[in-house]
């Protein structure tokens, strides 16, 4: 069975489940509202539903219930590479199940076809000031695309039926993310790379392609597969995730729900905290005139980062209550390859050092590092040392979470978000405040 029937099967046995629930227990209060998760926007207020992901406090992000450990060892891998097929983790995303090598060969043949970039695209994209920030042109390239959505001319023609939207969903899923990696390395050749570019390689992976593309040799093939496969998705309630779904609850394409999604994914507090680690560590290698400092001196840096009123970048998590399994599986790797990397040093005693002196403060949460913590040192040790690129990686992997997530969304008929809103005066009252 071909990946579109077995979505379009498991579609079909998964909305029962939604219209009893609608149905049958619409009243059932789940969760609590109070002034806190109003004021911290919404924190924790469970309020959005997913099966592609789910955030565990204690154990970190489960794919479609598998850990990371087990997405590594399980999913089918190239020949001689160390992570998976990126299209064979989409298929577990869309699909729940694991892929056999044939699925995964699927997958690879449709995302082939479809993956040339618009000459309009690149046109957009060297009308742009060279300067534009780099996510400004990834959300761009995205949003020029939309003249060619399939949902869009369907609903467009008059012939929008709510059972049929999760196919035309995916048909537009499956053309926008085989061209992501063409989008984000013709960016960064352009910007960085004095506009040299390096045409698609037909035979090479998404993860593989993508480091040919951008030029940079082996493992940074593995790095690419890793990296779009962590940053993939972390449930629904993040700022990117949240953005694609709200936008396309209005029946929005993939192409606007998406590029509104990664013009969340810019801001500092979500994808831009990993390149705040480099600069942090780089300050410190200033001050250290290159050397590696002892755990004393590692220690006296965070601490004087924390009386001057700053955080310490790539720890703590508002959802997360340990080391994050993200940031593991890149310690790992770097443990295998990049051992001696004076970035990776810094990185490897930051993880002894900071969250016992986090601890200490006793308001932390989670004193353990997240994935930002080292995401940055391996790009780095790899030759991307333009820290405005980083967010655009963590988009193209944030892309095999959200689209997997507005398919089901279309499958399962979602209705449009509305939640209410109220004055100031309204809560003070509500909260016996006046
Ligand atoms: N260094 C110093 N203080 C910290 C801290 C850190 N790494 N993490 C939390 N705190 C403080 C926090 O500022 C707050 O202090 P005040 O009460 O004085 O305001 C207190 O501890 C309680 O915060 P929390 O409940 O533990 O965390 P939040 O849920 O409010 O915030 C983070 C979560 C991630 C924003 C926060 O831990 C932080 O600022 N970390 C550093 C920046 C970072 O690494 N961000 C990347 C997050 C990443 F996972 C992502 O989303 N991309």
């Amino acid at each position: 069975m071909g990946i579109k029937e077995k979505l379009y099967e498991k579609i079909q046995a998964h909305r029962p489940r939604i219209t009893r629930l609608y149905k049958e227990f619409a009243d059932k209060v789940i969760d609590d509202v109070t002034v806190y998760k109003i004021i911290a926007g919404m924190r924790g207020i469970k309020a959005l539903i997913t099966d592609i992901s789910y955030l565990d406090p204690y154990e970190g992000i489960r794919f479609r219930g598998y850990t990371i450990p087990e997405v590594m060892e399980k999913l089918p891998k190239p020949e001689g590479a160390e992570m998976p097929y990126v299209e064979g983790h989409f298929y577990l995303l869309l699909t729940g199940d694991l892929p056999t090598e044939k699925d995964v060969e699927e997958v690879f043949t449709e995302w082939k076809k479809r993956e040339q970039l618009p000459q309009y695209v690149i046109d957009t994209l060297k009308a742009m000031p060279r300067d534009t920030h780099p996510m400004t042109m990834f959300a761009a390239g995205i949003l020029a695309m939309q003249r060619d959505s399939k949902f869009a001319k369907w609903y467009a023609s008059g012939q929008f039926n709510k059972m049929d939207a999760w196919d035309y969903m995916y048909e537009d899923v499956m053309d926008l993310l085989p061209k992501l990696p063409l989008l984000g390395a013709y960016i960064y050749r352009m910007k960085y790379k004095g506009d040299t570019h390096i045409p698609s390689d037909p035979n090479l992976d998404f993860g593989g392609n993508f480091a040919h593309m951008m030029g940079i040799d082996k493992p940074y093939d593995d790095v690419a597969r890793m990296y779009f496969i962590l940053h993939s998705d972390h449930e629904s309630g993040n700022v990117s995730a949240h953005t694609t779904h709200l936008v396309a609850s209005a029946l929005s394409d993939i192409y606007y729900s998406y590029a509104a999604g990664m013009c969340g994914l810019a801001g500092p507090l979500h994808g831009l905290a990993n390149q705040e680690v480099l600069r942090w560590i780089q300050g410190v290698m200033d001050k250290m005139g290159g050397k590696i400092p002892t755990k004393e001196e590692m220690e006296k840096f965070i601490w004087d980062t924390l009386n001057s009123g700053q955080v310490v970048p790539g720890f703590g998590h508002a959802v997360l209550r340990k080391t994050d399994p993200r940031y593991m599986a890149q310690r790992e790797f770097a443990l295998k390859h990049l051992p001696d990397d004076p970035i990776f040093k810094y990185v490897d005693l930051m993880f002894q050092v900071v969250p016992p002196i986090l601890q200490q403060l006793g308001k932390v949460k989670n004193p353990w590092p997240n994935v930002d913590a080292h995401s940055g040192c391996i790009q780095w040790h790899y030759g991307v040392r333009e820290y405005d690129f980083y967010t655009v990686l963590f988009g193209i992997g944030r892309a095999l979470g959200v689209t997997a997530n507005i398919v089901w969304d279309r499958g399962l008929g979602y209705q449009i978000e509305r939640p209410k809103s109220i004055t100031t005066d309204m809560l003070e009252e509500l909260a016996g405040a006046k």
